[in-house]
């Protein structure tokens, strides 16, 4: 049950008492209604526009819909036309796509969340699969995939695990499943991911049409090398083609990391070079660290906490070894 902060559940209702007193002074259509949800879940409303007293503040609603619509590469006409209803009604990703600062001025790229592993070796385990397909050695194969598309990039590697304590804990869930983002049922959001700070597990909506290697259904290779993204320190990119766009493009036989994707995970753990040694400099810092908690078989439990590997550096330089599951 890690912190859930990066889901905007609580924005979402705060959303929802702000369009209910203001629906008294006028009506409100029902697509401004669903439009003001999305933008609240996916964290685009800041807190002082979704905080302001009992009417809507209509300029901070209009900074906001510019503000998806820049991100979806879409005309930032600040209204709710179709071209917006289409986009915000595509199966996505859970995940915020503003994440802690923004920044709506910068330059189309990726975003960095602020946690990290501190660690090279990764482990993972699908601890539940998806219902309707029979073949979990084909799943096996799928998330092994996804996971390559990170490793064969970076100082990374991910190792399988059967039992025992593992980083990343991969589940197909339905509905309300323990973290206070419920998933809604086929379509609209297909999975999300924890941030390395909150433990790195993935959740997939175990009621979408999960498919492998087909264009019928969702590609599970692809939403998984996506979700993995956010496992490992990644947020959402607004380059189109980028594989950490929060939008599912449908099946994509060719799918690989942009040189977006690239620069970003590269930016936190180093290139594949040097043999799989991180060379960032928040490894080297790390280093010391590391040593002192050695990750063996016979280490107290709490050396085999998988959170207690994952640090964060803030904009002061300083760094934060995090712990919060205990
Ligand atoms: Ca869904
Ligand atoms: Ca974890
Ligand atoms: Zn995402
Ligand atoms: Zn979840």
């Amino acid at each position: 049950m890690g912190l859930n902060i990066c889901f905007g559940f609580l924005s979402a209702i705060v959303g929802i008492s702000i369009i209910a007193s203001k629906a008294i002074a006028a009506p409100i259509s029902y697509s401004d209604l669903q439009a003001m949800m999305y933008l609240n879940h996916y964290g685009y409303m800041n807190e002082t526009s979704s905080k302001s007293s009992s009417l809507i503040d209509y300029g901070s609603l209009t900074i906001a819909i510019k503000d998806f619509q820049r991100f979806a590469g879409l005309n930032e006409t600040g209204v709710i036309d179709n071209e917006t209803i289409t986009m915000m009604e595509m199966p996505r990703c859970g995940v915020k796509d503003k994440v802690g600062h923004s920044n709506s001025a910068r330059r189309k790229r990726y975003a960095l969340q602020g946690s990290k592993w501190r660690v090279s070796n990764l482990t993972y385990r699908i601890s539940k699969y998806p219902s309707r397909i029979k073949d979990h050695l084909k799943v096996d194969k799928e998330i092994e995939n996804a996971f390559k598309i990170w490793s064969d990039a970076t100082s990374l590697n991910f190792l399988p695990k059967k039992s025992g304590r593992v980083h990343i804990d991969v589940m197909f869930e339905m509905g309300e499943h323990g973290d206070g983002d419920p998933f809604d049922g086929p379509g609209k959001t297909l999975a999300h991911a924890f941030f390395p700070q909150y433990g790195g597990d993935a959740h997939f909506d175990d009621e979408e049409k999960w498919s492998i290697g087909s264009y019928f259904g969702t590609n599970i290779f692809q939403v998984a090398a996506h979700e993995f993204g956010h496992s490992l320190g990644l947020s959402h990119s607004d380059v189109k083609q980028a594989l950490m766009a929060p939008f599912y493009r449908g099946y994509d036989p060719n799918y690989k990391l942009d040189e977006d994707d690239m620069l970003a995970i590269q930016a936190l753990y180093g290139t594949r070079t040097d043999e799989g040694k991180g060379s960032t400099k928040l490894d080297a810092e790390e280093d010391h660290t590391s040593a002192s908690h050695p990750d063996t078989n016979d280490a107290p439990d709490l050396c085999q906490d998988s959170t207690i590997d994952a640090v964060t550096k803030t904009e002061n330089g300083k760094t934060y070894v995090f712990k919060d599951e205990l």
